[in-house]
């Protein structure tokens, strides 16, 4: 069967039966998340036509202002998946606290942590945006109540990861950990068809993508990082271009099939508190998972992100993720500047 003929689902059921443990609940879980994204994919395509642009006046769990097609994506996940039959419990960027599945609704083993549209301030703009998912599995009884701690897992517990990006066509984009595939929306027949099987991110990039704005607000290495990128002490002794369209998805997605790296960086905006801005559960751990799948590498300058162990649900992290080479090279100076720092320490004492 030639690529473009084969669906989604067929894809999914390709791989269920695969694996003899398979129920054929994933493939549900999949198949209703599906549903929910072409629900937003035609939305977002008519965002210019109907009222749906512009600010709400709301303001979200992380301080930003709400527009009115993250909202509608919220409710539209959160109501299709709750009826799934498959999940016990949600998180959402959009939501302070975790989502229970009510109890008039069948309940699953599952977990969905997603951001249900990803690069939001670009809407008005007709610039990619996206929804990025995150399925764990729950770690307590089924028989309990599930609990924060069944969502607290490290990328690592991920059973799948992926993303719908709603840009001049609608692609999902997802691995369960046997590879990367890529589906573009044909809307002449409304299904996913294959597209980009078994995606690999080149070992070496030439783009770099990074908000450089907030050049003040980093440290003495982040600078040398960034600088690196910008030089021409490379095995292509060219500088790396230059691209950022600030939206995760986006940038990400040319990443993955570019190579290069994407990278936000931790800063000092508050010199009291330096953070990273992306989320750890619904952005870095789905898009390390991706990543690495596809050959590549995620970190956050000194962790593998898949490791990291959160401690609360809209925990952020700093994440550089892309080509092996420019990731390894970023792990590279932090780890030099520690050292040296380490040294600085001793000689202090
Ligand atoms: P947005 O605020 O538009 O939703 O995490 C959200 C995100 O976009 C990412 O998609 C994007 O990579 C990043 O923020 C952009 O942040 P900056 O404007 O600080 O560069």
């Amino acid at each position: 069967m030639a690529y473009s003929q084969v669906t989604v689902t067929e894809h999914l059921l390709y791989h269920q039966q695969q694996s003899p443990q398979a129920t054929g609940r994933f493939t549900n879980l999949f198949n209703d998340l599906i549903l929910a994204a072409k629900i937003i994919s035609r939305e977002v395509n008519k965002a210019g036509l109907v009222d749906v642009l512009g600010f709400t006046g709301d303001v979200n769990v992380q301080g930003e202002r709400v527009k009115k097609l993250d909202e509608y994506a919220n409710d539209i996940i959160i109501h299709r998946m709750e009826r799934a039959g498959v999940l016990c419990a949600m998180a959402s960027e959009e939501n302070a606290e975790m989502i229970v599945v009510p109890d008039k609704f069948k309940r699953g083993e599952y977990i969905l942590i997603f951001d249900p549209l990803d690069g939001s301030s670009n809407i008005d703009v007709n610039v990619n945006i996206g929804t990025i998912f995150s399925i764990l599995r729950r770690k307590s009884p089924a028989m309990q109540d599930v609990t924060l701690g069944d969502m607290l897992q490290a990328g690592v517990e991920q059973v799948g990861a992926g993303y719908f990006l709603y840009g001049t066509s609608t692609m999902l984009v997802y691995t369960t950990g046997q590879g990367v595939y890529g589906f573009t929306l044909d809307p002449s027949v409304g299904e996913f068809l294959l597209s980009h099987p078994d995606i690999r991110i080149p070992e070496q990039g030439k783009i770099y993508s990074v908000n450089e704005s907030y050049w003040n607000y980093w440290d003495e290495p982040t600078r040398e990082v960034v600088s690196w990128f910008k030089g021409v002490d490379n095995p292509r002794g060219k500088p790396h271009s230059l691209r950022y369209i600030g939206s995760l998805v986006a940038d990400f997605h040319r990443t993955l099939l570019y190579g290069g790296i994407f990278m936000y960086p931790m800063d000092y905006r508050d010199p009291k508190r330096p953070r990273g801005k992306l989320r750890l559960l619904c952005e870095a751990s789905p898009m390390a998972m991706l990543a690495e799948q596809a050959g590549g590498l995620a970190t956050d300058g000194t962790k593998r992100i898949m490791e990291i162990e959160p401690h609360e649900l809209h925990q952020r992290v700093p994440l550089f993720v892309g080509s092996e080479y420019d990731v390894r090279k970023v792990s590279e100076i932090y780890r030099k500047h520690a050292q040296k720092d380490g040294a600085d320490d001793l000689r202090s004492i």
